[in-house]
């Protein structure tokens, strides 16, 4: 398959760029902010900055402003505002539901199990993307496997401490090897403004997936829409495919 999508499902009304937690609405307006700036600094029209690629301004950018810009770059999205911090001694992860064995794992625990790195390109279905990004942590099949699953289980419902965001895979779909639970992006510890110290990475599909600050892993028989999807997003994300299907070639 390609890496560029050739078709985003299209944003509900009122798309994720749009909705207000205090620290999007900040950072938006920051990134408007330094946008204006690298256009006049740029000579050009802010359209031409965005077009030409955030990448090279960015590395040459000292107030780091163009880390909140479009393009090749990352932004925090977030549907909360003020969720707490967690660490090592803080941080829990409970797994549950239809599982021989309710589990409930610190990043200890995390860190002993055997870990994969992927290198993929991340996808937001707002547009931006942000190539070959690495992710390391631990493959949720192997998680899954640790607890024991239901064989009348079909889906799985992850649940986040910033009390709010929600997500969904099936059960077949939560097996893929590219879903990670994650603790390391970009090659450090994911931080808090990711989702850290642990956050969902599901590589195949667009970014909405990738719950932050991943909480909860409840095994269900039946798949519960999430955040996003109640508000009209698709439960398949993959990306690239109009509509996404369990049995989608992968990778
Ligand atoms: N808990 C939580 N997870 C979330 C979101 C969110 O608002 N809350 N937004 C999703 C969306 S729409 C995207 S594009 C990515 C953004 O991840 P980032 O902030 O690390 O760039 O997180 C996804 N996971
Ligand atoms: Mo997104």
């Amino acid at each position: 398959m390609s890496d560029s999508p050739s078709k985003l499902p299209s944003p509900p009304p009122g798309p994720e760029a749009d909705h207000g937690g205090a620290p999007v609405g900040r950072r938006v307006l920051l990134g408007m902010l330094g946008l204006g700036a690298l256009g006049v600094a740029a000579g050009g029209p802010i359209q031409d900055v965005v077009a030409k690629g955030i990448d090279t301004v960015a590395q040459k950018d000292p107030t780091g402003l163009s880390d909140l810009l479009p393009g090749n770059r990352f932004r925090y999205y977030t549907v909360t505002s003020d969720t707490p911090e967690m660490d090592e001694t803080t941080y829990r992860l409970q797994i549950g539901g239809m599982v021989d064995k309710q589990t409930t794992f610190r990043l200890s625990d995390l860190a002993a199990l055997p870990q994969t790195r992927l290198v993929r390109d991340v996808q937001c279905v707002t547009g931006w993307r942000v190539p070959k990004t690495p992710f390391a942590g631990v493959r949720l099949s192997t998680l899954l496997d640790t607890v024991g699953v239901s064989p009348r289980a079909k889906a799985i419902r992850f649940s986040c401490f910033d009390g709010a965001y929600t997500e969904s895979l099936t059960l077949e779909q939560a097996r893929h090897p590219e879903v990670l639970v994650a603790t390391s992006m970009e090659d450090k510890p994911v931080t808090h403004a990711h989702g850290g110290p642990v956050r969902l990475y599901v590589a195949p599909m667009y970014f909405y997936k990738s719950a932050k600050w991943l909480s909860g892993i409840n095994v269900t028989d039946k798949v519960i829409p999430g955040y996003w999807e109640r508000r009209g997003y698709d439960v398949d994300a993959w990306v690239g495919r109009s509509n996404g299907r369990d049995d989608a070639p992968t990778v």
